[in-house]
């Protein structure tokens, strides 16, 4: 009954936003008031300061936009305008102390789970299907991987644990998967909580292309270092090159090479890297000049979709790689349920049609493309979200990592950050046009 589909959608918008403010508790909760206050890194803002934007966020949208109240505290609103103040200069604002940047937040999440009982889900673009509590679902988690992001650039004894990933099965998978050329449909109109960016659907022509079946691992990233990869101009781009010597790259963000091994920091603790894992903390200058070294390049955003989404036997794109049902533990790392990537095969049931596997999950990709909207796009509900920053210097990153929660994953779901940054936690695959050899073309 109708009556009945809006009482469990409104059970769906409380259930995501009470698993995204868990995160956030357990993210905050495991560190003393000065590890919430301090800048572990000028790239980062105060774990704090999350914990208080987030609360203001959700007021600004679904307070003050949705139901029309009047602001809570008006004073602090420049302070969370992340538009407004760089995360290098927000240690210096007078933030709200951890004690009230976490009962505002609850304060303001008090009033919204109230208003989920009364907001009629229909008749609204912005509450129909509950898009707006779902974006701020979706905003709160994305503030959750980034808060992840300063644990992992915290330095100290680690906070935080979680049980291994899956291993791999012994099961060897080809090395690469053949995407035929046509047609398929990019982005989506259908999907409730996308955002602007991933809308509408369209049709998008893509030639034959070869794509890695799983992404770059350790293993094959030391085999670029080993070869000089490193210090060796040709594989850069002019303006990776002269980033590679401003920042003295050599190396993934985290590791160190001690009496011939590699090691990393991961949380807090170091540990050899191991080569079966997807390479992680790589910027797109490094990922870009791994894939000239291996006589390839990155895909292009089209192409990642495509290899994602496209199903050959039906002609459509499915929602994940796996088909239309929500991402399951079994589907992908994913969820922060384990703090790392796990090894290359570890998801057989998250293998799209075309064969290729881990698109989701385990790390952001990165792709060759720029951000631009898709034909047909308009900003929605504000233009702060994805349209102030479309043509600037972002390449984009496709399928989330193990630090991604579901809620903000999809085949559609489109992350952009700047080719140089590498706290995130980007790695790549890389991909081939299927130009005949020369033996064929005889
Ligand atoms: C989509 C991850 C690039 O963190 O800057 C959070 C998401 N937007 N608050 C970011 C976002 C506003 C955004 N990214
Ligand atoms: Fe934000």
């Amino acid at each position: 009954t109708a009556a009945g589909d809006g009482e469990r959608l409104r059970e769906r918008i409380a259930d995501a936003l009470t698993a995204s403010r868990a995160r956030t508790a357990a993210l905050t909760d495991c560190v003393e008031e000065p590890d919430l206050t301090a800048q572990h890194s000028p790239l980062m803002s105060p774990l704090v300061w999350d914990l208080a934007h987030i609360g203001n966020q959700e007021e600004l949208w679904l307070l003050r936009n949705v139901a029309g109240r009047d602001p809570m505290h008006p004073e602090i609103d420049p302070l969370y305008d992340a538009f407004e103040h760089p995360r290098a200069t927000r240690p210096s604002l007078p933030l709200l102390p951890p004690a009230q940047a976490r009962s505002y937040s609850a304060e303001v999440r008090g009033r919204v789970l109230d208003l989920i009982e009364k907001a009629p889900l229909e008749g609204n673009r912005l509450l129909s299907d509950g898009f707006a509590f779902g974006m701020i679902a979706q905003h709160e988690q994305q503030h959750d991987e980034t808060m992840l992001i300063t644990h992992q650039l915290r330095k100290g004894p680690a906070v935080l644990t979680a049980p291994p990933p899956p291993e791999a099965p012994s099961t060897p998978l080809p090395k690469e998967i053949l995407v035929p050329a046509g047609q398929f449909t990019m982005g989506t109109s259908t999907e409730p909580w996308a955002l602007d960016n991933e809308r509408p659907a369209h049709a998008v022509d893509v030639a034959a292309f070869h794509i890695d079946t799983v992404p770059v691992t350790n293993a094959a990233y030391i085999e670029f270092i080993d070869d000089g990869g490193y210090d060796e101009p040709r594989w850069w781009t002019e303006e990776g090159w002269a980033h590679r010597n401003h920042a003295k790259l050599s190396a993934p963000l985290f590791w160190k090479r001690e009496a011939g091994q590699w090691l990393r920091r991961r949380f807090g603790v170091t540990e050899p890297v191991p080569p079966a894992e997807p390479v992680v903390h790589v910027s797109w200058y490094e990922a870009d000049a791994y894939a000239r070294w291996a006589g390839r390049r990155l895909p292009t955003e089209a192409e990642w979709e495509k290899a994602a989404r496209h199903d050959p036997a039906t002609g459509r794109s499915l929602r994940y790689p796996w088909g239309d049902e929500d991402p399951q533990p079994h589907h992908a790392n994913l969820a922060q349920r384990h703090l790392q990537p796990a090894p290359v095969g570890a998801y057989p049931a998250g293998v799209s049609p075309l064969g290729v596997h881990q698109l989701i999950g385990d790390v952001w990709e990165w792709t060759s493309s720029g951000f631009h909207p898709y034909p047909g796009f308009s900003a929605w509900p504000y233009r702060e979200y994805s349209e102030v920053f479309f043509g600037g210097d972002y390449k984009m990153l496709r399928g989330g990592s193990f630090a991604v929660d579901p809620v903000a994953c999809r085949g559609t779901f489109r992350n952009w950050d700047h080719p140089v940054r590498r706290q995130i936690f980007s790695g790549f695959r890389t991909a081939r046009d299927d130009r005949p050899t020369s033996a064929e073309s005889v």
